[in-house]
């Protein structure tokens, strides 16, 4: 019991006290009266950050020592959502943290409210990346995130008058008390200039690249801990800065100015997040970062290489690298450079280590998001890059040439280079030749990039395509955000091991019909949904009542998930209501949440759509006894974590084969909403899991959606021949949602109308046709508790750690690494 050991490490009531006192003292410099509640939450997260170090360093040590092989996972987004629960969590100190503070007469809440989360991500893919490095430390497999330390993460939303604006998201204000800056850890990054062919001292021709602009990235350090386990990982994020010596030159010929302006130039590599879903055409600065991380990272590893095994031809023993999406794929090109050009090795041996290395994961289908950049662009800020490009490319062609004879046509198609718009490289052909394993994020997905984008080089090479069903951390998204539910689960069961290995909550299943369980189940959702109507009604002045159906779609605004479909049933039973104001109805509160990217105006509109049918619906006392419509400000991790517990129905109704695989459809069946939903990406996989009989399909396949593609679809003929549907959007564009005017909202009716390339008014008739089966379940509280405990029951499939177990079996071949003590 040596005091000031215990004061870092301890794990008790008292240890946690007194290190709460010490850090608050020494860190943040205050005594618990001064102290503000930020002050108080710093000192809490030192205080865990303490307890976390001490594993971190002895997983450092003992993955060293063992050699252990090591995932890189590469991305440009992580959005890590708040860290001090998730961490206490995963320490396995939550319950006695919350006691500690207590009893030092600590507002435990009032200080999680004070954390800032950093949001480093715009949508799913970033989520993804977070709950796979939780899930990864989880599974005790080494691993190193690499990403970008923004200093602006995705923007703050804040409505007004019904539209979208946008803030920016200064999360580092305030201080991160999570990261470890590592000054010393740092690489040159050369953009620009031209390359020149030499030899070196044995005759050898080598290209040497003379860049125009050197800038270096800095190292940023945040541990992720596993749950229940001693392991550590790493999170590396880099930050761009000038190099020191940046001003000599310019300033000894006495151009100041254009020294300071180098200086932000470099800074402003890492300094905002492109808050988009898509990639938008020619944004410099976008690739500019993409090459920025990438190349920190691989010389990162190579250094890492050697300080550990040595020969720089294991590294790919040593090494493995997910690219999350083809925004790091440049490190393909990357690695062989620094291969070749820096360390001497021949081409041929490189490419075989490189090779080897890489496995890449697609997550979108939509060809508007395939990213491609201009070959004037590329060759201007990467010119050694692109010449490497035109060799691998050069050398796979070569390859399909000999496999299928005489094919011109494959070979344009397959080229790294698009030659049909303007000359521009295909990153996701770059990633597929550059990597021995691609993968899409669930069953169908993964078979539909074999037979469309991706069908050419399936026909090369089938076995190098692999599926590995996206899945969610339940430690984030039960314990920390459900924490009733995550405890009547445990009495339920007798036993809390679900939340390391969900396949447990199977025995929750015997239990589905048990009244006794189901009132307590009826009881942990309806005071979830109390706390977010609290919060609803706080922050957007909609009152809703918790005894209502809770029908939510919270996910980034995009017309291929069809929130506009979620309105047309709105206006529908707006309109039953209006006409018939006896009809008997189960209230419901409608419930909106996501982003719009800044510049996507068809989604901003869809936003502002909302909140106006919302705007009339709430005033008018006719209806609002039955119907509410809500929208969420700023849906980010911290305010998801609100939603999901809340919900009763959640809406998962894309076009089928447009959502690659929906990760919020999982976060709400495992906190016992029942979904409503499409054909669709990881839908099919949920559907399957928890019974059909336990969730509500509707609408068309992606066979039929092909289908009727193909045939002409002509979504005039449906808004002519379906008089309900004509009536919802003519209601539109009466003006009634508009204060009378007809125009606002011409762009969005007139493409359903005309062009509707999402196919709304296909699947309206079948959405309305199920919303009915809902409301007749949800009329029965028995039989829906049940549903709602199956799916709980059932979702145990969808845990990350599921999902990263099988990327290590299947596609890293890493092994776990146990750490005793
Ligand atoms: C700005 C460039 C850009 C382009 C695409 C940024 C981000 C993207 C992502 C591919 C968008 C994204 O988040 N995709 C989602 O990935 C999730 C995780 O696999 C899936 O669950 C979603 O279906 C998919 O839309």
């Amino acid at each position: 019991n040596d005091p000031p050991e215990q004061t870092r490490t301890g794990m008790s009531k008292a240890a946690l006290k007194q290190a709460y006192i010490d850090n608050l003292f020494y860190i943040q410099g205050r005594f618990r009266d001064v102290a503000s509640t930020y002050d108080l939450y710093m000192a809490a997260a030192f205080t865990a950050r303490d307890r976390m170090l001490e594993r971190w360093v002895e997983s450092a040590q003992v993955y060293k020592t063992s050699h252990a092989r090591t995932l890189c996972y590469l991305s440009a987004e992580y959005l890590l959502g708040p860290q001090l629960t998730q961490n206490l969590v995963n320490l396995g100190i939550a319950k006695v943290a919350r006691a500690a503070a207590e009893e030092l007469s600590v507002d435990f809440n009032a200080i999680l409210e004070e954390e800032v989360e950093p949001g480093l991500g715009s949508g799913g893919l970033g989520r993804l990346a977070a709950c796979y490095l939780d899930s990864l430390a989880t599974q005790r497999i080494p691993a190193i995130g690499y990403g970008i330390r923004y200093e602006f993460g995705i923007f703050d939303q804040v409505i007004q008058d019904g539209w979208q604006v946008e803030r920016s998201d200064n999360w580092l204000r305030n201080g991160n008390p999570w990261e470890l800056p590592r000054p010393k850890i740092s690489f040159a990054v050369r953009y620009g200039g031209h390359t020149e062919q030499t030899r070196d001292q044995e005759g050898r021709s080598r290209v040497r690249w003379v860049p125009e602009m050197v800038i270096k990235g800095v190292a940023y350090d945040t541990p992720i801990l596993g749950y229940g386990v001693r392991n550590a990982n790493l999170l590396r994020l880099w930050k761009s800065e000038a190099p020191e010596s940046f001003d000599f030159q310019t300033f000894n010929v006495g151009d100041y100015y254009g020294a300071v302006h180098a200086k932000i130039e470099a800074e402003t590599i890492s300094k905002v997040l492109y808050p988009n879903d898509e990639p938008e055409a020619g944004k410099e600065l976008r690739l500019k970062q993409q090459y920025f991380f990438v190349s920190c990272s691989m010389q990162d590893m190579i250094r890492l290489h050697r300080n550990t095994v040595g020969p720089l031809e294991t590294i790919h023993q040593k090494f493995v690298v997910q690219l999350n999406d083809t925004h790091p794929a440049l490190a393909i090109a990357e690695l062989m450079r620094l291969l070749v050009d820096e360390q001497a090795m021949t081409w041929e041996q490189a490419w075989s280590i490189t090779r080897q290395t890489f496995c890449y994961t697609n997550h979108t289908l939509l060809p508007e998001a395939l990213e491609t950049w201009s070959l004037a662009l590329f060759e201007r800020l990467l010119p050694r890059h692109l010449e490497i490009i035109y060799a691998i490319n050069q050398e796979f062609l070569d390859q399909v040439r000999v496999r299928f004879l005489g094919d011109e046509a494959r070979i344009a198609r397959m080229s790294l280079i698009d030659e049909t718009h303007g000359r521009r490289i295909r990153m996701a052909h770059l990633a597929v030749v550059g990597s021995r394993a691609v993968n899409g994020v669930a069953a169908l997905h993964s078979k539909l990039i074999k037979t469309t984008i991706f069908k050419d080089f399936h026909e090369l090479a089938p076995e190098r395509f692999h599926t590995v069903t996206n899945g969610v951390t339940p430690r984030r998204f039960m314990v920390v955000s459900n924490p009733r539910l995550a405890r009547l689960i445990t009495a339920t069961c007798g036993h809390d091991r679900w939340i390391g290995d969900l396949e447990y909550l199977r025995d929750l299943e015997t239990h589905a019909d048990d009244p006794v369980l189901q009132a307590r189940w009826r009881q942990v959702k309806i005071a979830a949904k109390r706390d977010l109507a609290c919060w609803l009604d706080h922050h957007t002045g909609v009152p809703i009542d918790p005894e209502a159906m809770f029908d939510i779609q919270a996910k980034r605004l995009h017309e291929y998930k069809r929130q506009h479909l979620k309105v047309l049933h709105i206006i529908r039973l707006y309109q039953r209501l209006k006409q018939d104001p006896s009809v008997s109805m189960v209230p419901r509160a409608f419930i909106f949440g996501g982003k719009a990217a800044p510049g996507y105006v068809m989604a901003k509109l869809m936003i502002k759509l909302i909140n106006a049918v919302g705007e009339v619906i709430n005033r008018d006392p006719q209806v609002n006894g039955y119907l509410r419509v809500a929208f969420m400000p700023n849906f980010n991790v911290k305010n998801g974590q609100r939603l999901y517990p809340a919900a009763d129905l959640s809406e998962q109704i894309s076009l089928a084969g447009k959502e690659a695989s929906g990760t919020g459809n999982m976060k709400f069946s495992m906190n016992g909403a029942l979904t409503i939903g499409t054909d669709d990406g990881a839908n099919i996989e949920i559907r399957e899991a928890v019974g059909a009989e336990n969730f509500f399909l509707f609408g068309m396949t992606a066979e039929e959606v092909q289908r009727k593609q193909a045939e002409g679809y002509r979504p005039w003929a449906l808004y002519q021949g379906d008089a309900e549907l004509k009536s919802d959007i003519d209601l539109i564009s009466s003006g009634l949602f508009s204060h009378g005017d007809p125009h606002l909202f011409r762009p969005l009716t007139d493409h359903l109308i005309h062009a509707d390339p999402f196919m709304v008014l296909a699947d309206y008739r079948a959405y309305l046709e199920c919303q009915e089966r809902v409301t007749e379940a949800y009329a029965q509280p028995r039989r829906w508790d049940r549903m709602s405990i199956l799916n709980v029951a059932r979702m145990g499939r969808f845990s990350s750690d599921r999902a990263i177990r099988e990327y290590a079996e299947r596609i890293w071949q890493i092994e776990p690494v146990v750490l005793d003590s």
